[in-house]
C-alpha cells in the first residue's frame, strides 16, 4: 500500500482547517497512519524544502512555515500520492478547482494551507524526515470489542 506525507501548514492550523482536511482524506477512503502537531526548526524546514533552496521565494517560504505549528500526517492507500495531490489542488490556489482543498479555502500561493508529497519516493523521504522514530502499523486489537 502506498503512503503519502500530508502536512497542514501554519495558516491551515491557524484557520482551523485541520479537521476539514482530515475529513476529506477519510471520506475518500484513505487510512490515517500517523498524526502529530509539530513546531519544526528552520533547519528541518530547509531540509524538507531543499529542492527549492535557489528559488527567490525560499526565504519567505521558510519564514511562513515558521509562523506557527504544523500538523504532519501519513495517509495510506491505493495511489495515495497522486490522489492526495488531487484532493489538495494545484500549488497555486487560483489554479485549483473548487472542490479541492486549496480551491475551496485559499487564494495565495504563499499561503496555500497544505503540503502533499509529489512522488512515492519523496513521500518515503518526507515520512522519514518528519517521523524519524518510525510509525507503528500494528492492527487494532479486536479483543477490545468484547469489552464494550
Ligand atoms: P508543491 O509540490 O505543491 O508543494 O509545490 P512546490 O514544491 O513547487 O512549492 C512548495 C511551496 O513553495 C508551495 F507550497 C508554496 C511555495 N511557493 C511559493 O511561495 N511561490 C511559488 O511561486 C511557488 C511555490
Amino acid at each position: 500500500m502506498e503512503r503519502t506525507y500530508i502536512m497542514v501548514k501554519p495558516d491551515g492550523v491557524e484557520r482551523g482547517l485541520v479537521g476539514e482536511i482530515i475529513k476529506r482524506f477519510e471520506a475518500k477512503g484513505y487510512q490515517l497512519t500517523a498524526l502529530e502537531l509539530m513546531h519544526p526548526t528552520k533547519e528541518h524546514l530547509e531540509e524538507h524544502y531543499c529542492d527549492l533552496k535557489s528559488k527567490s521565494f525560499f526565504p519567505g517560504l521558510i519564514q511562513y512555515m515558521l509562523s506557527g505549528p504544523v500538523v504532519g500526517m501519513v495517509w495510506t492507500g491505493k495511489e495515495a500520492v497522486k490522489t492526495g495531490r488531487k484532493l489538495l489542488g494545484e500549488t497555486n490556489p487560483l489554479a485549483s478547482l473548487p472542490g479541492s482543498i486549496r480551491g475551496d479555502f485559499a487564494i495565495d500561493v504563499g499561503r496555500n494551507i497544505c503540503h502533499g508529497s509529489d512522488t512515492p519516493e519523496n513521500a518515503e523521504k518526507e515520512i522519514a524526515l518528519w517521523f524519524p522514530r518510525g510509525i507503528k502499523t500494528a492492527k487494532r486489537d479486536k479483543s477490545i470489542d468484547t469489552l464494550i
